[in-house]
């Protein structure tokens, strides 16, 4: 589907942006290895959480959909064998958190997911769990189709080389399968939902610094959730106010976990005009509603340990510096190379053709902002993220923008064309 963009002089309106797409896998997943029932209510109705339905459906958790909510019947830590591949689709959560559940059951699973995610590297867990004591076999060690055959669990202590949330709640979920205690450390925080939701659930995580001491429990239990919006889904509009001229907007009910908020972090640093009101919790997760306002932007450094806490805004945030004043440095983002896309490169490419003056990095990238870019013909390279970026951008180019393969949003945010109609 190619999506037509026209130069949009500002924004204006009161919105809600969808279920936290992190915060739906794990209630969906959680809840299917806990006992009795989870309702899951406001959940992200998305193409990869039903992803993470399909699998969770073959390994014989009951899972149905009534209107705005799930609910989860529990079959308890251990699931049924499928006979079927799983399918993980479009989604690196999927493929990585199950893997830590299929870790610990008794038998064998085939996972596989579609051609983006057999190119991401799954041995940053495959590692791990195999010294744990699951036998994984994958192409070339790394890349899906996998089979893992489950196996009673050692304890271990894992240093992680990368911040990532993925490979911590993989193995927070074997952990639960294994022997004693499992002790994670990452080089910085990641976000944190396993930690607060895996609690709420009954588990016994405890944190200390970067590192999670996982105790294993005898059974989770099923529970009420109410999804928060997803900030990752909330910085689009968080950039389009800000860049647009006389634009204010405000968006209600966001997640604001301060392992998440590194693109309000940034976005205030640049300049920009952001109030965060009616802050409250739900549970164990802070929310709050955000009122942005039209700003004059800077360009920034941006680096280090904030990285994870909004690496998935990056593409946006490139968006913001194309029209920032001065240089905006991104470094120590290669992570980006092993998303959907490469994201470093994609989002280079693309902006060049809107006439953005922008260079790729090694590890990120280096812009310089102008008044406008130039509407053009643009490739979301299948990536939703790319492709939501590159229609902000669009919004403040002169002429139309053409984004190719727009369909792609329905893997994180159906209906974003509909609000940014409505805004
Ligand atoms: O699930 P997937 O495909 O990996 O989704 C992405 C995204 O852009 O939506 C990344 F491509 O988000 C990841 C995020 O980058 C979701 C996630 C999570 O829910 O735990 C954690 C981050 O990945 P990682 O590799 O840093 O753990």
């Amino acid at each position: 589907m190619d999506m037509v963009i026209n130069e949009k002089r500002c924004i204006k309106g009161i919105i809600n942006v969808p279920g936290d797409k992190s915060i739906t896998h794990r209630a969906i997943i959680f809840g299917s290895i806990a006992e009795g029932d989870t309702l899951v209510k406001g959940f992200l109705k998305s193409d990869d959480c039903y992803s993470t339905m399909k699998c969770m459906k073959k390994l014989g958790v009951d899972i149905k959909v009534v209107d705005k909510n799930v609910i989860v019947k529990g079959k308890g830590l251990y699931l049924n064998e499928s006979h079927d591949i799983l399918d993980a689709g479009n989604s690196g959560t999927t493929m990585r958190l199950i893997m830590g559940i299929l870790a610990g059951q008794k038998f064998k699973t085939v996972l596989t997911g579609d051609e983006s995610l057999k190119r991401r590297p799954m041995n940053r867990v495959i590692k791990p769990l195999t010294e744990m004591g699951a036998k994984i076999s994958a192409i070339d060690n790394n890349y899906a189709p996998l089979t893992i055959q489950g196996n009673k669990l050692k304890s271990i202590y894992y240093k992680t080389k990368v911040a990532s949330a993925q490979v911590k709640s993989c193995l927070m979920l074997a952990s639960l399968y294994a022997d004693g205690e499992t002790i994670i450390e990452e080089p910085y925080k990641s976000r944190n939902h396993s930690e607060l939701m895996l609690n709420y659930f009954g588990g016994n995580f405890a944190v200390d610094n970067n590192r999670i001491i996982c105790r294993p429990v005898s059974k989770l239990y099923g529970r009420e959730i109410c999804i928060p919006g997803d900030i990752s889904s909330a910085a689009y509009f968080i950039v389009a106010a800000s860049i647009l001229p006389q634009s204010e907007v405000m968006i209600k009910d966001v997640n604001i976990n301060y392992t998440r908020t590194g693109i309000i972090d940034v976005i205030k640093k640049m300049g920009g005009n952001i109030l965060i009101e009616n802050e409250r919790v739900l549970n164990s997760e802070p929310i709050a509603d955000i009122i942005i306002k039209s700003s004059n932007l800077k360009g920034i450094e941006i680096c280090g340990e904030i990285i994870p806490r909004l690496i998935d805004e990056i593409p946006i945030i490139a968006v913001a510096a194309a029209f920032a004043d001065g240089k905006t440095v991104i470094k120590n983002a290669e992570e980006l190379k092993v998303k959907e896309s490469n994201r470093i490169n994609t989002m280079v490419s693309e902006l060049k053709k809107m006439g953005a003056d922008i260079t790729e990095t090694n590890d990120g990238m280096v812009i310089y902002g102008k008044e406008y870019l130039n509407g053009a013909v643009v490739n979301s390279h299948n990536d939703h993220r790319v492709a939501m970026s590159l229609s902000i951008a669009a919004l403040r180019a002169k002429g139309i923008t053409t984004i190719k393969n727009a369909e792609c949003t329905n893997i994180s945010y159906p209906d974003f064309y509909k609000t940014l109609n409505v805004l």
